[in-house]
């Protein structure tokens, strides 16, 4: 029997984080997809576990638990090792303060739910979603690139030299960013980052491709 299940879809960049988080652990999951495309996501049986509708939900012997920031920083508590966040309070206020420019501040914004009522409420096309993704994502990457080059803190990775928190937010976004044409050209830091993420193996078979149910 596996440790936990996981609700995700192969495309969703909050699922991402939460694959990455288990794959660099080690415990066991089932995994359970969920269309967004098919709205599988609000299927009564997912609404009682998570009434929220979102994907990642991870089911624990404890109970399920929605929000990946909550499922990731639970996983460190529960697993330790390798640590997604430092041992130090600054160390840890400021890898959260760069997680949630990606997950607080980028993502919401830009949540399929999100694009979906600027079609279905205001008639925006594909070309103007594009546009309103490109537009809120770039602002966020363009203060992640100034505080990640300009603060000493950052090293290989978003704090230090071991991958944590930050780094799962980061590459992510930059691979959904890359559905919507934003790159990293602009970012170099980011984009030397996302590199270094995905060269580590637990990182890479948690990217979209590398999903059961990959289209
Ligand atoms: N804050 C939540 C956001 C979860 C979320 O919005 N997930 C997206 C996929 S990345 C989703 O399920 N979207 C479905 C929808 O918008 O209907 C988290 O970090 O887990």
């Amino acid at each position: 029997m596996s440790d936990f299940g996981l609700y995700s879809y192969f495309r969703s960049s909050t699922s991402v984080r939460v694959r990455a988080a288990l794959n660099l652990k080690g415990p066991s999951y089932d995994y359970f997809p969920l269309s967004l495309l098919k709205g599988e996501q609000a299927s009564a049986e997912h609404l009682a576990l998570n009434p929220q509708g979102l994907v990642p939900t991870l089911v624990t012997a404890e109970g399920a638990l929605p929000q990946s920031l909550a499922i990731i920083e639970w996983l460190d508590e529960v697993y330790p090792e390798p640590p997604l966040l430092p041992a130090d309070a600054w160390g840890r206020a400021r890898v959260r303060s760069l997680a949630h420019i990606i997950a607080l501040d980028v993502h919401p914004v830009n949540n399929l739910r999100i694009l979906k009522h600027l079609e279905t409420e205001y008639g925006v096309d594909q070309d103007g979603k594009a546009a309103w993704f490109a537009k809120w994502s770039r602002a966020g990457m363009q203060a992640l690139e100034a505080r990640l080059t300009g603060e000493p803190e950052t090293g290989q990775f978003c704090h230090g030299d071991t991958v944590g928190l930050a780094d799962l937010c980061l590459y992510a976004q930059v691979l959904n960013n890359g559905r919507f044409g934003v790159t990293v050209d602009d970012y170099p830091t980011i984009a030397r980052i996302h590199e270094a993420c995905m060269a580590i193996p637990a990182l890479e078979s948690a990217i979209p491709a590398n999903q059961p149910d990959a289209d």
